[in-house]
């Protein structure tokens, strides 16, 4: 398939998920390299470049997908031939679509830790890392219940009740609302992240920073399970994450919304809470809290603040 078309799919949420978007990420920018021709490698450059930028543009606010197509593009620098450089580009590729999916499995093994024999367990949206913890808990042949959430308006919990459905584990499909009538019942909340801020933010499926809310005041854990190519460098320059705000139709049928001339539809797709309400965010490289989300970026993705001071002139 051509670049094009998978940033569509990506866009249009045909491929969803952190983690997914930036392994496919990953694998269009090889399969783009590979498909070049010419044996210019400055124009392969500027060709992988248009690329990059195309997948970029697809949705802003998962943290995955620039960290995943920065690893990959910067593998060609280099380079001084199109072979090397294609060449590069496919180790990178194929490094950080294994590492994502080992990294996976190791916060199954890690998140499952947490997770006792009898434990309620509420999950929201559709997180391939939350739903390894609670998985693998369930492999292990712990006893557990789940609440999932609907997950208006795009109803990704319907993902993860077919998950879980299929592997066995008893489970409750709750409107986003309920979260709080329910939230006595609950020993652990598990959700995902799309990105993690220097100061230990998570930005999540919009709902989530009200389950923490809720969690919070019933002295229920919260994990949210995040590989660590989720935790984004760039705040560390004080820049923020991007809340995407998708189309109003997902929300409000057009026919509706057009006999309520006063009324405006907003349809954030994510939001963020604050570090602390959050008890431990689940990585490759251990349980760690909230706070530690400095070291992560500095020490494991390598971005620590004399990265950005090499590049940038303060004036005289
Ligand atoms: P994994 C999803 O975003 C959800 O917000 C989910 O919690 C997060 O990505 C992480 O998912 P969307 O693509 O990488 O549904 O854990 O908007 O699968």
């Amino acid at each position: 398939m051509l670049l094009n078309e998978i940033a569509g799919e990506i866009r249009s949420m045909e491929v969803r998920g952190a983690g997914r978007i930036a392994r496919t990420a990953a694998a269009a920018l090889r399969d783009h390299a590979t498909a070049y021709e010419g044996a210019d490698v400055h124009l392969f450059k500027e060709y992988m470049d248009e690329g990059a930028a195309t997948l970029l543009a697809t949705r802003p606010t998962a943290v995955s997908l620039p960290n995943a197509v920065r690893f990959v593009m910067n593998a060609k620098e280099g380079a001084g031939t199109v072979p090397e450089a294609q060449e590069a580009i496919r180790k990178a590729a194929d490094l950080f679509i294994l590492s994502s999916k080992h990294a996976v499995e190791w916060i199954g093994e890690i998140g499952a830790r947490h997770i006792s024999d009898g434990d309620v367990v509420l999950t929201h949206c559709n997180s391939e890392a939350a739903l390894a913890c609670i998985l693998t808990a369930h492999r292990q042949g712990k006893d557990l219940e789940v609440f999932a959430t609907e997950v208006r308006p795009r109803n990704q919990g319907l993902l993860t009740i077919r998950a879980l459905n299929d592997a066995g584990v008893k489970t409750n499909y709750i409107v986003d609302s309920a979260v709080r009538s329910f939230i006595n019942d609950v020993d652990l909340v598990v959700t995902g992240a799309d990105a993690v801020t220097a100061n230990g933010a998570v930005v999540n499926k919009i709902g989530t920073s009200q389950i923490a809310l809720a969690a919070h005041e019933a002295r229920t854990t919260m994990l949210v399970a995040a590989e660590t190519y989720k935790f984004a460098p760039r705040t560390l320059l004080g820049e923020r994450i991007e809340i995407e705000e998708r189309q109003t139709d997902e929300v409000l049928d057009p026919a509706v919304a057009a006999t309520l001339p006063n009324v405006r539809v907003r349809n954030p797709a994510f939001d963020v809470t604050p570090a602390r309400y959050v008890d431990e965010i689940v990585t490759e490289m251990g349980a760690i809290p909230p706070t530690m989300a400095y070291v992560i970026i500095r020490d494991h993705l390598g971005w620590g603040i004399e990265e950005f001071h090499k590049n940038f002139e303060l004036d005289e």
